[in-house]
């Protein structure tokens, strides 16, 4: 879990990445689909899976919001993520490896855009928060 001091850290490069948060998203987003094309068959219904393409950049935004309200929900992850993962579960039909994916190339993502900021205690405190995220939204599937 996360210690106080993992939170602080979170809550810190947060408020650094929302300013970006929408171009962040987008390469984060758009990483997990080239480095990892088989994630791109759940997304067979966009138009366009190029990177930086006006679905990806909007679904981007979509997951930047959702972990920003994460950030706000660290203590109860698990029941506010519930409905989440029921929908990836059920509906959506994503293997959950896949969160681990896209946690990882946000990861990337935040370390190339603020490589000051990304010292090795905030590099561990976003990559535990980052997996409890991928954890809370796998909940559902069993
Ligand atoms: Ni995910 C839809 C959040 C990982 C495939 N996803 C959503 C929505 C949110 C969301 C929010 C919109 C839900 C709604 O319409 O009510 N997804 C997240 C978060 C993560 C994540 C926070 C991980 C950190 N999703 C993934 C992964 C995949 C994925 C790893 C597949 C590889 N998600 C989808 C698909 C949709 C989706 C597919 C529907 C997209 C659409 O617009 O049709």
């Amino acid at each position: 879990s996360l210690s106080a001091k993992d939170k602080a850290n979170v809550t810190a490069i947060w408020s650094k990445i929302l300013p970006k948060s929408d171009d962040i998203g987008d390469q984060a987003l758009s990483r997990m689909l080239v480095v990892y094309p088989q994630t791109k068959t759940y997304f067979a219904h966009f138009a366009d899976l190029k990177p930086g393409s006006a679905e990806v950049r909007k679904h981007g935004d979509t997951i930047m919001n959702k972990i920003d309200d994460c950030v706000n929900h660290m203590d109860d992850l698990v029941p506010y993520l519930s409905s989440l993962s029921e929908l990836h579960a059920t509906k959506l039909r994503v293997d959950p490896a896949n969160f681990k994916i896209l946690a990882h190339s946000l990861l990337v993502v935040v370390a190339a855009y603020l490589p000051n900021d990304f010292t090795p205690e905030i590099h561990l405190s976003v990559d535990k928060f980052l997996q409890l995220v991928a954890l809370a939204l796998s909940e559902k599937y069993r």
